[in-house]
């Protein structure tokens, strides 16, 4: 039995709600690979700021990757197979996304997690995400998977009613977290990205969301 104490990289679960939780560190082992994949994916569908059905620019800069893309613009928010930028098929899901996506959610108690979509999200500093729900998936049974690379970030977790006041959870590189169940229509968001640079990722965060959206 090895303490925590003698090895304060290694991988550990943190429960966060029920239907929520945090894998610390999972995704550390696979960053090299998982940039190289984002890099060869925003390559193909580059990073735009889509606009808000209200009219507002988001800060974060945003791409997809596998069938289904999610997109916004003035008609509302919607999971799209075309890009509207290139108006050709988003990049297909790199096999490490798919693997490492399936992997977390099995540790979280959803096995046979296969991902359609997978939203980049990009933030430097001064991004955030403001507080929402995620409900344009078709079926909310099915979990998140989120992964953070690059710059920590703190994260904004709330209740499924907008009003209540949310909780703040810090993010860093590799930490991935699983959100089902109970939690799956929470709301939550991101506080505006610190200054600061990290080794990989320079003054930038990453975000990949990983959704079974049709
Ligand atoms: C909690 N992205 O793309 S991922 C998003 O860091 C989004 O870029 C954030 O929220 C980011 O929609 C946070 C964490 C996340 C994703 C989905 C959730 C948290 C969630 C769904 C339900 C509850
Ligand atoms: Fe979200």
């Amino acid at each position: 039995m090895t303490l925590d104490l003698f090895e304060p990289d290694a991988p550990s679960m943190e429960p966060l709600a029920p239907g929520a939780v945090v894998l610390r560190r999972f995704a550390c082992r696979h960053d090299a690979a998982l940039l190289a994949a984002v890099q060869a994916v925003t390559a193909r569908a580059p990073f735009r700021h889509l606009v808000t059905p209200g009219g507002f620019t988001m800060s974060v800069a945003m791409s997809n990757c596998g069938a289904l893309g999610w997109v916004s613009d003035r008609t509302g928010y919607r999971y799209d197979p075309i890009d509207p930028d290139s108006g050709r098929a988003w990049p297909s899901m790199p096999a490490a996304f798919a693997a490492l996506a399936a992997q977390a959610a099995a540790e979280a108690g959803f096995d046979g997690f296969v991902p359609d979509a997978c939203l980049v999200n990009r933030y430097l500093p001064g991004t955030r995400l403001s507080l929402h729900q995620d409900r344009d998936e078709r079926d909310l049974g099915q979990p998140i998977v989120s992964v953070s690379l690059g710059l920590p970030a703190v994260f904004q977790f709330g209740s499924p009613t907008r009003s209540d006041r949310p909780r703040r959870v810090p993010l860093a590189h590799g930490d991935v977290v699983v959100w089902g169940g109970p939690a799956r229509l929470n709301f939550h968001g991101v506080l505006p990205l610190k200054e600061g640079e990290h080794p990989m990722l320079g003054a930038s965060r990453i975000n990949l969301t990983f959704r079974k959206a049709g």
